[in-house]
């Protein structure tokens, strides 16, 4: 980071007083063409990288070296040129789509614009990162969809692209997951529980695409829980209520600000409520609405804890309780209380997702804990709940 700092300080260095040189001194000019070209480049040697070569060498002695450039072409026909400026002895020549053995000029370039003779060397660069992420993708089921997984060590900017049949039946592009991280797992939903034959291939910075693999696989069964079979459960140590708020508010599909809950001025941090979805489910994922005229504010939760269990003790103690998720939720825009951007908005009207992982146990009651609000306040006050998932009994229509 220091480096690329001064590097760029150089270079601002170099722009301005080129462009005052410019203004002031044109006549200098010709000193800054000789009109000879430089030297070649010798003694290359290349070090193989994932996608990538390091190549050192010699550059030329010549005084008014400016820079020395690789350049190679694609399979594609595409040429690529990367610069090292005069005072180093390594160039890393990047984007490369496969391990073929590829020529690489290198050319030492004057401050006159004059170019050497090529030096060539070949060089066989290692797996790239975006086949070697190809290769580690893992498909599995998913509610109402499928959730694929990644190891992508070297943590390359790579877009995993998930692809399904379109209505005529030709395969196009569901889903783009853009990642950079060490290694990570994604869903994308919205499919009958049915077998489905999915595709998935990956792209780099570079636009190199993989070849697309295929698989089939059935999503699980998923639906809305049934909001009007859910009751409060009111164990010794839940949150005192006040203000009006109750929690079958929370399930009364009453979004805006009317149909709420909120705890009262002896509530304290952690608090929680409990409630009984009047089924044993699998939940897939729960979603939380926030009192709209205060999004990522006020006394929002942001910091939570989802538990469930088949059989809470009615002394409200948390020995039979899993915990099914923690979740703390994510302002888009990171900008302070009290604004918001379009994405904040958009984020906020389409409701905060909880997903579980896919192992979770069947349970019927819910304990909803916040550990944290919006204003590191005592009180929890928010509209609805939208819970998907599994019913373990689905009733008969
Ligand atoms: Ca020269
Ligand atoms: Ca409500």
């Amino acid at each position: 980071m220091e480096n690329k700092t001064r590097l760029s300080a150089r270079f601002a260095f170099v722009f301005i007083f080129g462009l005052a040189a410019g203004c002031q001194q044109t006549k200098l000019e010709p000193t800054e063409n000789d009109g000879v070209p430089p030297g070649k480049v010798v003694h290359a040697e290349a070090e193989s990288l994932a996608g990538a070569v390091t190549i050192t060498y010699t550059p030329p002695s010549d005084a008014d070296l400016l820079y020395v450039k690789a350049v190679y072409t694609t399979k594609a026909g595409i040429t690529r040129e990367t610069k090292a400026t005069y005072y180093t002895n390594r160039i890393t020549v990047t984007g490369f789509a496969d391990t073929s053995v590829y020529d690489v000029s290198l050319y030492a370039v004057d401050k006159g614009e004059n170019v050497s003779e090529a030096y060539v060397i070949q060089v066989k660069p290692e797996k790239p990162p975006y086949l070697i992420v190809r290769d580690s993708l893992k498909a599995i089921a998913d509610f109402g969809g499928i959730n694929v997984s990644f190891i992508n060590e070297l943590k390359e900017s790579i877009a995993i692209i998930t692809l399904g049949k379109d209505s005529l039946g030709n395969f196009s592009a569901l889903n783009t997951h853009y990642t950079n991280v060490a290694q990570g797992n994604f869903s994308t939903r919205g499919f009958p529980p049915e077998p489905t034959t999915f595709g998935l291939c990956v792209r780099d910075r570079w636009n190199n695409l993989s070849d697309t693999v295929y698989f089939e696989l059935t999503p699980y069964f998923e639906q809305r829980i049934d909001k009007s079979k859910i009751k409060p459960v009111e164990l010794p140590n839940d949150a005192p209520l006040g203000y009006a708020g109750t929690v079958p508010d929370l399930f009364d599909d009453i979004f805006g600000n009317d149909g709420f809950y909120h705890t009262s001025d002896q509530a304290r941090m952690p608090q929680w409520f409990t409630f009984d979805m009047g089924t044993q489910a699998r939940l897939s994922r729960l979603v939380w609405y926030m009192r709209d005229d205060h999004y990522f504010g006020l006394h929002n939760p942001r910091m939570v804890e989802i538990w469930g269990s088949n059989n809470p003790s009615p002394d409200g103690s948390w020995d039979n309780w899993v915990l099914l998720q923690t979740h703390e939720q994510v302002k888009p825009s990171g900008l302070p209380v009290g604004q918001l951007s379009q994405a904040d908005i958009d984020a906020a009207r389409a409701g905060e997702t909880i997903s579980f992982p896919l192992d979770v146990p069947d349970v019927r009651y819910i304990r909803f804990k916040t550990l944290r609000n919006w204003s590191n306040g005592t009180y929890v006050n928010f509209n609805e709940i939208t819970l998907f998932g599994s019913p373990v009994q689905t009733p008969a229509n």
